[in-house]
């Protein structure tokens, strides 16, 4: 016992010594390594070592959290666990952790300062310590001299978003996912300052959340999909777990329920819900426009108020998402009337509701928001001349389900080919004649499953088209760059790789050069 203690003593002095001799290594802070692209970034040009006696400091314990994260993060590029431990002040060693506030507003905006001794990471919320930390995690590189160091290079960031929604979204309709394919998706997209994971959670192929007041939902109609696989669901407690996991890396989880059309599995499982004459029957193909509820049935608002008032109590974002495109057999009448009193169910539950455009036929007004996805500008525009707020999902850049190119192994192609200049060369602020950057919430990326089974095909249509979305949400527009963009992407190709992502080698970035 005595002899043990005495060795690991010995041990640690020497490990001690060895650190200690160490120099500083001199290193340029540059934004090489970041996607997103930073506001500031400046270089000093000497650098931090990451060793076993690195600790995270934080000056509150509602930090805790937001470290222990970090500290694994850096265990994950590092092999070194950081300790977390509390102070009353600044230390003069090691990493700390502050939000107790900076000029810069926002509840994502942060400042790093990279010393020889120290790091300091100040934001104004636990949501920016958090964002930060992804930025460091980016900056960490290997330095291999004598010996293997950590190192992150010296000098200060200021950062904060342009938009404040970053969002993408997951149908698990067409193909369902579980709990730990979704964690997957949430932890990729949180490392590049993704805020909203919108999960797309009713279709015509599969409804995926239960709901307790209509339990057949789920079990009529979440037992099949596309392809005629056996579906699934998400039970409310799997889906309390999802809005934890997300809420601890800052993603909102907005959940959508498509309504008042691609509703068939909804109305195989309350034949009563169905507003079509013909008898609907389980589907497993890709068709889309052929369901719709029946909008003027007292039932069907009894229906979207338990089904809106059991959403709203797992989630805890300020969202929910109501769907409304395509719903080719709802005379426009009746579409209206039904957005509208939906509309007034999703305020009863205090939530904001969001829309497809199409929903701005309806008495929407500056409280709801538009999400622009139509081949026509049309919708988004009488939105915004509603007062609306638009979130910007347009399908030639932003769709994760278009194929790159004709080859591609799997993907649609009916908004184009999606190759990754084209989902990175666009500007949000220009995109739409009418829609500036104050009618603009932010912009999501729609990953649609019909061709979409596994999570490798998950993640060969996500990566790399989320890292250009990403930046395009969250740096300024005169940053943006696609020749800068392109190095970037090769040194995170190494990152996906060493995450075992399987993303799309595009052509067009020298995957190659370093
Ligand atoms: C259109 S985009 C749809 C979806 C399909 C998608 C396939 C939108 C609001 N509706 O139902 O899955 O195209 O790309």
């Amino acid at each position: 016992m005595i002899k043990k203690t005495i060795t690991a003593l010995t041990l640690g002095m020497l490990m001690q010594l060895g650190v200690s001799c160490q120099k500083p290594i001199p290193a340029q802070l540059s934004s090489d390594n970041l996607i997103p692209l930073p506001v500031q970034i400046q270089a000093d040009g000497s650098s931090y070592l990451i060793n076993e006696k690195t600790i995270i400091y934080i000056d509150d314990t509602e930090l805790t959290e937001v470290a222990n994260l970090l500290s694994q993060q850096i265990k994950g590029r590092t092999g070194i666990t950081p300790k977390v431990m509390t102070t009353e002040q600044a230390p003069s060693k090691g990493i700390y952790l502050s939000a107790s506030g900076i000029e810069t507003k926002g509840e994502e905006a942060y400042q790093i300062k990279i010393g020889e001794k120290a790091i300091q990471i100040l934001a104004n919320h636990p949501a920016g310590i958090f964002r930060a930390s992804q930025t460091i995690e980016q900056l960490i590189s290997k330095h291999v001299a004598e010996t293997v160091s950590w190192i992150i290079p010296s000098g200060a960031i200021s950062d904060y978003p342009q938009f404040e929604y970053r969002g993408m979204m997951l149908d698990v309709s067409r193909h369902f996912f579980g709990v730990k394919d979704v964690k997957r998706v949430i932890d990729l997209a949180a490392s590049y300052k993704i805020n909203v994971l919108h999960m797309h959670l009713s279709d015509d192929q599969g409804w995926r959340i239960e709901i307790k007041s209509w339990p057949k939902l789920t079990s009529v109609g979440g037992q099949t999909q596309v392809g005629g696989g056996k579906g699934g669901f998400y039970t409310q407690e799997q889906f309390k777990d999802i809005v934890a996991y997300a809420k601890q890396r800052y993603i909102t989880i907005v959940p959508e329920i498509d309504m008042p059309g691609h509703t068939n599995a909804a109305v195989v499982a309350y034949p009563e819900l169905n507003g079509t004459k013909k008898k609907a029957e389980l589907y497993t193909g890709t068709k889309v426009g052929f369901s719709t509820l029946a909008t003027r049935k007292e039932v069907t608002y009894q229906f979207v108020d338990d089904v809106v008032r059991e959403l709203a109590a797992i989630t805890d974002g300020p969202y929910i998402h109501i769907g409304g495109d395509e719903s080719h057999v709802t005379k426009l009448d009746d579409y209206i009337y039904f957005i509208n009193r939906t509309k007034e169910i999703v305020k009863k539950y205090n939530k904001t509701m969001i829309g497809w455009d199409e929903i701005a036929h309806a008495d929407i007004d500056e409280t709801d928001i538009v999400q622009y996805w139509s081949r026509e500008t049309k919708n988004v525009k009488m939105g915004v001349n509603k007062g609306a707020k638009v979130l910007l999902s347009p399908n030639k850049h932003t769709y994760l389900d278009m194929k790159y190119n004709k080859d591609s192994r799997i993907g649609l192609d009916w908004a184009g080919l999606v190759e990754v200049d084209q989902a990175y060369n666009w500007n949000p602020e220009t995109l739409v004649e009418g829609v500036g950057k104050e009618n603009i919430l932010g912009i999501e990326s729609p990953l649609w499953t019909e061709t979409v089974e596994t999570m490798d095909d998950i993640e060969y249509l996500v990566f790399p088209r989320l890292l250009g979305h990403a930046e395009l949400g969250w740096s300024p527009v005169e940053k943006q760059n696609w020749e800068s963009y392109k190095v970037r992407l090769v040194k995170h190709g190494k990152r996906l790789e060493e995450l075992g992502v399987d993303f799309y080698k595009s052509k067009l970035i020298p995957w190659d050069s370093e």
